[in-house]
């Protein structure tokens, strides 16, 4: 289609959506898209528009939504999702409302484009090693953006590694990942990554309980040798990298923690764990005990941790730790003797704790149970401060509920997590139900809506069985409202059929609207891995770069390299049998073009890209050796190997970076050991 036309067409479906469509979706709130196709062939729509429209039976509300998601060229969209990639170990970058895909970040697995593992981040990748095992894929679960004042602030993101317990930093200036360090007390993880409101402190909690510091013990011990735990990384935000020397854990009974929130404004300081299985079934159906999801779910209520984290590292400071595998841990006992830990009841195998934007409710979900229940900080600290509790088995002070509970609002069928917006609403995912709930919350909220508080005010259908959701700048103290995305879990009948394995379906809803109903807009499908949560950041407060700095620039150091390679200095260094490349890459060439070594050299390459010029990203491959660069624009990168394979290896640019691509290549020439040859110096 012409590009003219294009624009006719797009103006033409706004003002007609604007003018005809929108009064009529106003009468019928709440309805999904893709609803009765009616005729609209005489609406005012150009020929092309009104052919396209009739063809795929387009109703009003369709072509609204598909106006609201278009982005013509080079138009960039309001807001970028960080959304984890779940089974592939990396994080997903997704611009909104355009529902693109706009970067996949390597991060715990190697990624080839990105040159992620392949000569270049295998010290970082090393890094979550265990015990000398290289672990080369995660379960990324709950990526958390850096927060100051309460505020998203665009400069980090980090994200959990399930399956391994691992937590991994990304730097938003070049959207790399930095860090990665293994928790050295726990096997696994979920309750991770949360931080709190200056990014103090990025929480990692556990799930599966187990002896602490990766021991055995029977589960015969459970009760006895098994424990939860929390640990709070410290983070350094002059080094951007997590601080374990200032990082320390917390011991916690043997419920299965689940997922934290931190505390904000009213709450600040303090952090909120849900937890499922206070039950502290140990399954074993093969020896005639429940199974895990009977034994798990047998109570009416878990247990809600509330801890006090300014407590908690005063206590670590105080040295008020036992090491665990060398990590301090703050131990049950003290966490109860110093006021630390505080459980309260929740309904009923819940899942999540989200906190209100101004501090004060916690919302959490049964996932057994239609009703959200939502605490009241001021409720939590009173009952603390009259020292008005019971106990659980290992002495932790017990909250009742009641003493603690705001209000219970019935949602629907298996409410699973919450999001705010900017109007005093809260939107809850129904796991059964496959909706999302939209609900009032009161308190000083009450005045943003005309209906009573704590009140589900609307639902809308997703496609299907919705984990988490997310709303833009949903965890803030300044959420933004406008977006919100379903994370599904299940496809089905959305995409074409591409074999048993389905992928995610990510569906965009339009929740900005006064008065109407929300509005489903675009399904995106996520074919990589089933993500978990995400956040969602305003495209405005990231300000990466578009080329590093400083031609020699080490990502790793964020500072110029000490090899870096200006154009001109490009050699071959020999010392004894150990050969030292100096390279540079711009359009179309290496330099040097000819390395010759011999077998059983050590080699250290280091290259830079001296570009300046947007984009202009070259590749760097040698074949059999398994090095596959990225060198992106100012960018210096060093690899080391043995050359053990005699041979010829044409080394090539990766990159398609100018016309003359194909001749940016050189040869590698690994002499075989013996023969005898002058080597390049
Ligand atoms: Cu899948 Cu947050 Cu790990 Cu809920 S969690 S869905
Ligand atoms: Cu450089 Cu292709």
């Amino acid at each position: 289609m012409k590009r003219n036309t294009l624009i006719l067409m797009v103006l033409t479906l706004v003002i007609v959506a604007g003018c005809t469509l929108v009064p009529r979706r106003a009468k019928e709130p709440e309805a999904p898209a893709g609803g009765e196709a009616v005729d609209i062939s005489t609406a005012g729509l150009s020929a092309d528009a009104a052919a396209i429209a009739q063809e795929r039976q387009l109703s009003p509300a369709d072509i609204t939504a598909a106006l609201k998601t278009y982005l013509p060229t080079g138009v960039h969209d309001d807001y970028v999702i960080f959304a984890s990639g779940g089974h592939s170990g990396q994080m997903l970058v997704i611009g909104v409302p355009s529902m693109r895909l706009l970067k996949v970040i390597g991060v715990f697995t190697p990624e080839p484009w990105q040159g992620w593992g392949y000569g270049v981040g295998n010290e970082i990748l090393d890094e979550g090693n265990i015990n000398g095992q290289e672990i080369r894929w995660a379960d990324t679960h709950h990526p958390a953006l850096s927060e100051t004042a309460g505020d998203y602030d665009g400069e980090w993101v980090f994200i959990n590694d399930k399956a391994n317990a691992r937590v991994a930093v990304i730097d938003l200036r070049d959207f790399e990942t930095k860090q990665i360090v293994k928790n050295p007390i726990a096997v696994n993880d979920h309750g991770a990554t949360m931080v709190t409101p200056n990014t103090e402190y990025v929480i990692e909690g556990g799930q599966y309980a187990a002896p602490l510091g990766w021991e055995y013990a029977s589960l015969d011990d459970y009760n006895e040798e098994y424990r939860g735990m929390v640990t709070f990384w410290k983070f350094n935000r002059d080094t951007g990298r997590l601080d374990a020397a200032n990082s320390f854990a917390l011991e916690l009974p043997p419920y299965w923690q689940d997922l934290c929130d931190a505390g904000k404004l009213v709450s600040e300081g303090w952090v909120f764990c849900n937890s499922f299985n206070a039950e502290r079934a140990t399954g074993g159906i093969e020896e005639g005990n429940p199974p895990f999801e009977a034994g798990a779910s047998q109570g009416d209520t878990d247990y809600m941790h509330i801890i006090n984290l300014k407590q908690a590292e005063a206590a670590f400071e105080a040295g008020k730790t036992t090491e665990v595998k060398g990590f301090p841990v703050i131990s049950l006992q003290t966490a109860i003797d110093e006021g630390i830990l505080y459980l309260t009841p929740e309904p009923k195998s819940p899942h999540g704790v989200d906190i209100s934007p101004d501090g004060q409710f916690l919302v959490v979900s049964g996932k057994l149970d239609p009703h959200v229940t939502v605490y009241s900080f001021d409720k939590i600290a009173s009952t603390i401060d009259a020292q008005r509790w019971d106990t659980d088995d290992y002495g932790v002070p017990v909250l009742a509920l009641d003493d603690v509970k705001e209000a219970q609002v019935e949602v629907g069928l298996g409410p699973l997590h919450s999001q705010f917006d900017n109007q005093g609403y809260v939107y809850t995912s129904l796991f059964l139900d496959s909706a999302v709930a939209r609900w009032t919350l009161g308190g000083d909220f009450a005045d943003l809506h005309p209906e009573d508080p704590w009140q589900l005010v609307g639902k809308i259908p997703v496609h299907y069985n919705i984990g988490h959701l997310l709303t833009a700048e949903g965890d803030t103290v300044s959420p933004d409202g406008k977006y919100l995305v379903a994370m599904n879990k299940w496809a089905i009948d959305r995409f074409a059929n591409v074999g048993p394995l389905l992928p995610q379906n990510f569906q965009l809803i339009d929740i900005d609207n006064t008065g109407e109903g929300m509005q489903l807009l675009y399904d995106m499908p996520i074919g990589i891995g089933e993500p978990h949560y995400a956040q969602m950041i305003a495209y405005d407060k990231l300000q990466p770069w578009e080329v590093y700095p400083e031609i020699g620039w080490d990502p790793h150091t964020q500072a110029v390299s000490d090899n870096a390679v200006q154009p001109g200095e490009e050699k071959i260094v020999r010392d004894g049998n150990q050969v030292e490349i100096f390279m540079t890459a711009v359009r179309s060439h290496f330099t040097p073009e000819h390395v010759e070594i011999q077998e059983g050299d050590h080699v250290i390459w280091h290259i830079t890209n001296i570009e300046r010029a947007y984009d202009a990203t070259h590749g760097f491959s040698i074949p059999a050796y398994n090095i596959n660069l990225s060198i992106e624009p100012g960018e210096a990168v060093t690899i080391e190997f043995d050359a053990d394979q005699p041979g010829v290896f044409s080394y090539y640019c990766t990159e398609f970076c100018s016309a003359l691509h194909l001749e940016m290549t050189g040869y590698l020439l690994v002499q075989p050991s013996g023969s005898a040859a002058a080597v390049g110096e």
